[in-house]
């Protein structure tokens, strides 16, 4: 069996069963006009990710292996946004509020779109979720044991809030998962420094982490060779 390096030690590669999670590259948090940058966030350091990430989803759509990918939104109605989350952060600029790309984290707003540079191919899954972790109120849990996914490599942001949030609740539901250290990011490097920290405290207490170029070498030598 073959493993990609990781830490706190190799990650296993399954015979089959191994997806990307990209979570939430949407134009609200990416994009100068956008949610993020409202909230007074640079949003340069989640943008220097686009590259790493672009290379895995193409990677992946190469080799033929599925890949998530997630959007924070709501309905129009905000039928499912909590009054608390909407009221979080005292900002001028809620949820639900009009801002310069559409109403904010409302879903087919402009804003709420994934970035172009990583639209998905049609066919390609995109789960809205209404909060920060991606299995909470979402079908993700059905989609994925529909195609007997057992292993996560996981990216996306922010670091700290959605992607460790869904680290934690995938690995609750007993997934492999790894987080890609170089295709994730916060808008506070510490954050996600102390994230990639955590993930792989006391032995991989939530999963192992590593780099783009060593996921890519690795699911290439295990499923050119099988496929
Ligand atoms: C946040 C996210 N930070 N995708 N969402 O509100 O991390």
């Amino acid at each position: 069996m073959l493993t990609i390096p990781a830490q706190p030690y190799p990650y296993p590669l399954p015979d089959r069963g191994i997806a990307l999670l990209i979570i939430d590259m949407q134009r609200d948090f990416l994009e100068s006009g956008g949610f993020g940058a409202a909230l007074g966030n640079d949003v340069r350091p989640l943008r220097s990710i686009i590259p790493q990430v672009q290379a895995l989803q193409q990677g992946f759509r190469k080799l033929g292996l599925p890949i998530f990918q997630t959007i924070e939104g709501h309905p129009p109605d905000l039928s499912n946004c909590p009054p608390s989350k909407r009221q979080r952060g005292n900002s001028a600029l809620k949820i639900g509020d009009l801002g310069p790309m559409g109403r904010i984290l409302v879903l087919n707003e402009p804003g709420n779109a994934i970035i172009s540079e990583l639209t998905p191919l049609p066919g390609e899954p995109v789960i809205a979720k209404p909060g920060k972790g991606a299995f909470y109120a979402t079908d993700l849990a059905d989609q994925l044991q529909t195609q007997a996914i057992t292993h996560l490599i996981v990216t996306g942001v922010t670091t700290e809030v959605c992607v460790q949030t869904t680290l934690r609740e995938a690995n609750d539901r007993g997934y492999s998962c790894l987080l890609v250290e170089d295709a994730t990011a916060s808008y506070f490097p510490e954050f996600k420094q102390a994230t990639l920290d955590m993930v792989i405290s006391q032995g991989g207490i939530i999963g192992w982490r590593s780099t783009t170029d060593q996921v890519l070498q690795s699911l290439t030598a295990e499923y050119i060779e099988t496929s």
